[in-house]
Protein backbone atom coordinates (compact mmCIF):
# COMPACT_ATOMS: atom_id res chain seq x y z
CA UNK A 1 0.00 0.00 0.00
CA UNK A 2 1.68 3.20 -1.20
CA UNK A 3 1.63 6.58 1.44
CA UNK A 4 -1.38 8.34 -0.38
CA UNK A 5 -3.45 5.12 0.19
CA UNK A 6 -2.83 4.82 3.99
CA UNK A 7 -3.50 8.27 4.21
CA UNK A 8 -6.76 8.56 2.81
CA UNK A 9 -7.76 5.58 4.85
CA UNK A 10 -6.55 7.38 8.09
CA UNK A 11 -8.06 10.33 7.29
CA UNK A 12 -11.56 8.74 6.62
CA UNK A 13 -11.24 6.95 10.13
CA UNK A 14 -10.06 10.43 12.23
CA UNK A 15 -12.64 11.95 10.69
CA UNK A 16 -15.75 9.76 11.45
CA UNK A 17 -14.73 9.63 14.94
CA UNK A 18 -14.43 13.69 14.56
CA UNK A 19 -17.87 13.67 13.59
CA UNK A 20 -18.88 11.03 16.18
CA UNK A 21 -20.40 8.46 13.17
CA UNK A 22 -20.03 5.37 14.89
CA UNK A 23 -20.67 3.39 12.03
CA UNK A 24 -18.49 4.95 9.93
CA UNK A 25 -15.88 4.57 12.26
CA UNK A 26 -16.47 0.85 12.34
CA UNK A 27 -16.56 0.52 8.42
CA UNK A 28 -13.75 2.89 8.14
CA UNK A 29 -11.68 0.55 10.88
CA UNK A 30 -12.50 -2.33 9.12
CA UNK A 31 -11.47 -0.84 5.62
CA UNK A 32 -8.27 0.27 6.71
CA UNK A 33 -7.21 -3.24 8.67
CA UNK A 34 -8.37 -5.01 5.38
CA UNK A 35 -5.89 -3.26 3.53
CA UNK A 36 -3.36 -4.13 5.53
CA UNK A 37 -2.99 -1.17 8.38
CA UNK A 38 -1.58 -2.28 11.69
CA UNK A 39 -4.05 -1.65 14.54
CA UNK A 40 -1.20 0.09 16.22
CA UNK A 41 -0.91 2.92 13.26
CA UNK A 42 -4.97 3.05 13.47
CA UNK A 43 -4.52 4.11 16.79
CA UNK A 44 -1.55 6.83 16.44
CA UNK A 45 -2.38 8.07 12.79
CA UNK A 46 -6.32 8.34 13.29
CA UNK A 47 -7.97 7.78 16.87
CA UNK A 48 -5.41 9.92 19.02
CA UNK A 49 -5.36 12.31 16.82
CA UNK A 50 -8.96 12.86 16.32
CA UNK A 51 -9.38 13.33 20.11
CA UNK A 52 -6.31 15.73 19.76
CA UNK A 53 -8.80 17.60 17.29
CA UNK A 54 -11.78 17.20 19.31
CA UNK A 55 -10.00 18.64 21.93
CA UNK A 56 -9.34 21.68 20.24
CA UNK A 57 -12.81 22.13 18.98
CA UNK A 58 -13.78 22.17 22.74
CA UNK A 59 -11.27 24.27 23.65
CA UNK A 60 -12.24 26.96 20.63
CA UNK A 61 -15.79 26.94 21.57
CA UNK A 62 -16.64 24.98 18.98
CA UNK A 63 -17.55 21.68 20.46
CA UNK A 64 -19.19 21.52 23.38
CA UNK A 65 -19.50 18.05 26.04
CA UNK A 66 -22.39 16.22 23.71
CA UNK A 67 -20.22 16.25 20.68
CA UNK A 68 -17.44 15.17 23.03
CA UNK A 69 -19.45 12.54 23.93
CA UNK A 70 -20.58 11.28 20.78
CA UNK A 71 -17.03 11.77 19.33
CA UNK A 72 -15.53 9.20 22.35
CA UNK A 73 -18.60 7.08 21.40
CA UNK A 74 -17.51 6.46 17.55
CA UNK A 75 -13.82 5.90 18.47
CA UNK A 76 -14.73 3.24 21.28
CA UNK A 77 -16.48 1.68 18.14
CA UNK A 78 -13.15 1.45 16.25
CA UNK A 79 -11.32 0.47 19.41
CA UNK A 80 -13.94 -2.93 20.37
CA UNK A 81 -12.33 -3.79 16.47
CA UNK A 82 -8.87 -2.92 17.32
CA UNK A 83 -7.90 -3.81 21.16
CA UNK A 84 -8.67 -7.59 20.45
CA UNK A 85 -6.04 -7.17 18.08
CA UNK A 86 -3.83 -5.10 20.18
CA UNK A 87 -3.73 -7.46 22.62
CA UNK A 88 -2.88 -10.33 20.49
CA UNK A 89 -2.07 -13.92 21.58
CA UNK A 90 -1.10 -14.70 25.03
CA UNK A 91 1.49 -15.22 26.76
CA UNK A 92 2.76 -16.10 30.33
CA UNK A 93 1.75 -13.77 32.84
CA UNK A 94 4.74 -11.08 33.45
CA UNK A 95 2.56 -9.91 37.00
CA UNK A 96 -0.73 -8.37 37.42
CA UNK A 97 -1.88 -4.73 36.78
CA UNK A 98 -4.69 -3.27 38.65
CA UNK A 99 -5.27 -0.16 36.82
CA UNK A 100 -8.05 2.16 36.28
CA UNK A 101 -8.88 6.06 35.95
CA UNK A 102 -8.63 7.71 39.74
CA UNK A 103 -11.78 9.28 41.34
CA UNK A 104 -14.12 11.62 39.83
CA UNK A 105 -12.33 11.36 36.28
CA UNK A 106 -14.65 9.59 33.54
CA UNK A 107 -11.99 9.83 30.38
CA UNK A 108 -11.30 6.07 30.12
CA UNK A 109 -9.83 6.00 26.46
CA UNK A 110 -6.62 6.33 26.76
CA UNK A 111 -6.68 4.38 29.58
CA UNK A 112 -8.40 1.34 27.56
CA UNK A 113 -5.47 1.51 24.98
CA UNK A 114 -2.92 0.99 28.17
CA UNK A 115 -5.12 -2.31 28.84
CA UNK A 116 -4.80 -3.61 25.63
CA UNK A 117 -1.21 -3.22 25.33
CA UNK A 118 -0.41 -4.49 28.55
CA UNK A 119 -2.49 -7.58 27.92
CA UNK A 120 -0.50 -7.78 24.57
CA UNK A 121 2.97 -7.41 26.87
CA UNK A 122 1.62 -10.73 28.93
CA UNK A 123 0.46 -8.74 32.08
CA UNK A 124 -2.92 -10.16 33.65
CA UNK A 125 -4.88 -7.06 33.77
CA UNK A 126 -7.61 -6.64 36.10
CA UNK A 127 -9.39 -3.01 34.88
CA UNK A 128 -11.47 -1.12 37.58
CA UNK A 129 -12.81 1.16 34.78
CA UNK A 130 -12.84 5.10 35.65
CA UNK A 131 -13.61 7.08 38.61
CA UNK A 132 -12.17 4.64 40.56
CA UNK A 133 -11.89 5.69 44.48
CA UNK A 134 -9.02 4.80 46.62
CA UNK A 135 -9.63 1.93 48.71
CA UNK A 136 -10.41 0.29 45.70
CA UNK A 137 -6.82 0.44 44.53
CA UNK A 138 -6.03 -0.83 48.29
CA UNK A 139 -8.21 -3.41 47.89
CA UNK A 140 -7.10 -4.70 44.69
CA UNK A 141 -3.58 -5.18 46.41
CA UNK A 142 -5.05 -6.78 49.36
CA UNK A 143 -7.66 -8.70 47.94
CA UNK A 144 -6.76 -9.10 44.20
CA UNK A 145 -3.05 -9.32 45.28
CA UNK A 146 -1.79 -6.90 42.01
CA UNK A 147 1.91 -6.39 41.52
CA UNK A 148 1.40 -3.06 39.86
CA UNK A 149 -0.86 -0.38 40.43
CA UNK A 150 -2.00 1.98 37.53
CA UNK A 151 -3.07 5.01 37.29
CA UNK A 152 -4.87 7.27 34.81
CA UNK A 153 -5.84 10.81 35.15
CA UNK A 154 -6.97 13.20 32.38
CA UNK A 155 -7.94 16.40 34.55
CA UNK A 156 -5.98 18.78 35.93
CA UNK A 157 -8.13 18.41 39.07
CA UNK A 158 -8.52 14.36 39.25
CA UNK A 159 -4.21 13.79 38.62
CA UNK A 160 -4.66 15.36 42.76
CA UNK A 161 -6.42 11.58 43.33
CA UNK A 162 -3.07 9.81 42.31
CA UNK A 163 -1.59 11.27 45.46
CA UNK A 164 -4.68 10.49 48.01
CA UNK A 165 -3.93 7.08 46.22
CA UNK A 166 -0.34 6.95 47.52
CA UNK A 167 -1.32 7.86 50.54
CA UNK A 168 -4.41 5.69 50.96
CA UNK A 169 -1.97 2.95 50.07
CA UNK A 170 0.43 4.01 52.72
CA UNK A 171 -2.06 3.88 55.31
CA UNK A 172 -3.12 0.36 54.40
CA UNK A 173 0.03 -0.77 54.66
CA UNK A 174 0.43 -2.26 51.45
CA UNK A 175 2.48 0.61 49.53
CA UNK A 176 5.58 -1.57 50.03
CA UNK A 177 4.26 -4.62 48.35
CA UNK A 178 2.92 -2.69 44.92
CA UNK A 179 4.56 -0.82 42.33
CA UNK A 180 2.53 2.18 41.21
CA UNK A 181 2.46 3.58 37.62
CA UNK A 182 0.80 6.51 36.72
CA UNK A 183 0.00 8.47 33.79
CA UNK A 184 -2.65 10.33 31.50
CA UNK A 185 -1.75 13.74 29.46
CA UNK A 186 -1.41 16.11 32.27
CA UNK A 187 1.12 13.75 34.24
CA UNK A 188 4.65 14.50 33.78
CA UNK A 189 7.52 12.25 35.37
CA UNK A 190 8.05 15.42 37.83
CA UNK A 191 4.37 15.32 39.39
CA UNK A 192 4.97 11.35 39.45
CA UNK A 193 7.97 11.68 41.58
CA UNK A 194 5.60 14.48 43.50
CA UNK A 195 3.18 12.14 44.10
CA UNK A 196 5.66 9.13 45.14
CA UNK A 197 4.72 6.79 42.08
CA UNK A 198 7.42 4.05 41.00
CA UNK A 199 7.12 5.22 37.54
CA UNK A 200 5.72 7.43 34.77
CA UNK A 201 4.98 6.53 31.31
CA UNK A 202 3.61 9.12 28.38
CA UNK A 203 1.65 6.79 26.60
CA UNK A 204 0.66 2.99 26.01
CA UNK A 205 3.64 1.63 24.79
CA UNK A 206 6.14 3.33 27.28
CA UNK A 207 3.47 1.83 29.87
CA UNK A 208 4.43 -1.94 29.10
CA UNK A 209 7.81 -1.15 29.00
CA UNK A 210 8.08 0.75 32.34
CA UNK A 211 5.59 -2.20 33.43
CA UNK A 212 8.20 -5.22 32.65
CA UNK A 213 10.72 -3.23 33.88
CA UNK A 214 9.49 -2.94 37.92
CA UNK A 215 8.63 -6.28 37.25
CA UNK A 216 12.47 -7.36 36.24
CA UNK A 217 11.95 -8.05 33.09
CA UNK A 218 13.30 -5.71 30.72
CA UNK A 219 12.52 -5.47 26.91
CO1 LIG B 1 -12.71 15.78 28.51
N1 LIG B 1 -11.28 17.06 28.88
N2 LIG B 1 -13.81 16.58 29.92
N3 LIG B 1 -14.05 14.53 27.95
N4 LIG B 1 -11.58 15.40 27.03
C1 LIG B 1 -10.01 16.90 28.17
C2 LIG B 1 -9.05 16.02 28.97
C3 LIG B 1 -9.52 18.40 28.02
C4 LIG B 1 -7.98 18.54 27.89
C5 LIG B 1 -10.27 19.05 26.82
C6 LIG B 1 -9.82 20.47 26.58
O1 LIG B 1 -10.23 21.37 27.27
N5 LIG B 1 -8.96 20.67 25.59
C7 LIG B 1 -10.11 19.04 29.33
C8 LIG B 1 -9.21 18.97 30.57
C9 LIG B 1 -8.65 20.32 30.97
C10 LIG B 1 -7.82 20.24 32.20
O2 LIG B 1 -7.99 19.48 33.09
N6 LIG B 1 -6.84 21.11 32.23
C11 LIG B 1 -11.38 18.24 29.52
C12 LIG B 1 -12.51 18.66 30.28
C13 LIG B 1 -12.44 20.07 30.82
C14 LIG B 1 -13.63 17.83 30.51
C15 LIG B 1 -14.88 18.16 31.35
C16 LIG B 1 -14.60 18.86 32.69
C17 LIG B 1 -15.82 18.96 30.44
C18 LIG B 1 -17.08 19.48 31.11
O3 LIG B 1 -17.86 18.71 31.59
N7 LIG B 1 -17.19 20.77 31.13
C19 LIG B 1 -15.50 16.75 31.56
C20 LIG B 1 -14.98 16.05 32.84
C21 LIG B 1 -15.71 14.77 33.12
C22 LIG B 1 -15.02 13.97 34.21
O4 LIG B 1 -14.11 13.22 33.93
N8 LIG B 1 -15.44 14.17 35.45
C23 LIG B 1 -14.99 16.03 30.35
C24 LIG B 1 -15.68 15.00 29.74
C25 LIG B 1 -15.25 14.34 28.61
C26 LIG B 1 -16.10 13.29 27.90
C27 LIG B 1 -16.87 12.37 28.85
C28 LIG B 1 -17.10 14.03 27.02
C29 LIG B 1 -15.02 12.60 26.98
C30 LIG B 1 -14.39 11.32 27.63
C31 LIG B 1 -15.01 10.05 27.10
C32 LIG B 1 -14.28 8.83 27.62
O5 LIG B 1 -13.09 8.82 27.85
N9 LIG B 1 -15.04 7.78 27.78
C33 LIG B 1 -13.92 13.65 26.93
C34 LIG B 1 -12.86 13.65 25.97
C35 LIG B 1 -12.98 12.64 24.84
C36 LIG B 1 -11.74 14.53 26.04
C37 LIG B 1 -10.58 14.71 25.05
C38 LIG B 1 -11.14 15.45 23.84
C39 LIG B 1 -9.90 13.45 24.57
C40 LIG B 1 -9.29 12.55 25.67
C41 LIG B 1 -8.78 11.30 25.03
O6 LIG B 1 -9.46 10.28 25.01
N10 LIG B 1 -7.56 11.36 24.41
C42 LIG B 1 -9.56 15.56 25.90
C43 LIG B 1 -8.70 16.48 25.07
C44 LIG B 1 -7.39 15.79 24.68
O7 LIG B 1 -6.83 15.00 25.43
N11 LIG B 1 -6.87 16.12 23.54
C45 LIG B 1 -10.42 16.08 26.99
C46 LIG B 1 -7.00 10.24 23.62
C47 LIG B 1 -6.26 9.26 24.55
C48 LIG B 1 -5.70 8.11 23.74
O8 LIG B 1 -5.18 9.97 25.14
O9 LIG B 1 -6.10 9.74 27.49
O10 LIG B 1 -4.00 11.12 27.02
P1 LIG B 1 -4.86 9.96 26.72
O11 LIG B 1 -4.01 8.60 26.92
C49 LIG B 1 -2.71 8.40 26.40
C50 LIG B 1 -1.60 8.86 27.36
O12 LIG B 1 -1.95 9.96 28.17
C51 LIG B 1 -1.22 7.63 28.10
O13 LIG B 1 -1.42 6.59 27.16
C52 LIG B 1 -2.57 6.88 26.35
C53 LIG B 1 -2.35 6.31 24.97
O14 LIG B 1 -1.09 6.68 24.44
N12 LIG B 1 -1.89 7.25 29.34
C54 LIG B 1 -1.25 6.48 30.27
C55 LIG B 1 -3.16 7.44 29.77
N13 LIG B 1 -3.36 6.85 30.94
C56 LIG B 1 -2.21 6.24 31.27
C57 LIG B 1 -1.87 5.47 32.39
C58 LIG B 1 -0.56 4.96 32.45
C59 LIG B 1 0.37 5.23 31.48
C60 LIG B 1 0.04 5.97 30.36
O15 LIG B 1 -0.13 4.19 33.48
C61 LIG B 1 -1.06 3.73 34.41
Amino acid sequence: MNAESTASLLAVLRQAVIDGQAKEAAAATDLALAAGLPPRTLVDGALIPAMDEAGHLFESGEFFVPELLVAARALKASQAIITPLLAGSPVPAAGRVAIGTVKGDMHDIGKNLVVALLQGGGFEVLDLGADVPPERFVAAVREDRADIIGLSALLTTTMLQMKSTVRALEQAGVRDAVKVIVGGAPVTQRFADEVGADGFADNAAAAVVLARRLMGRPG
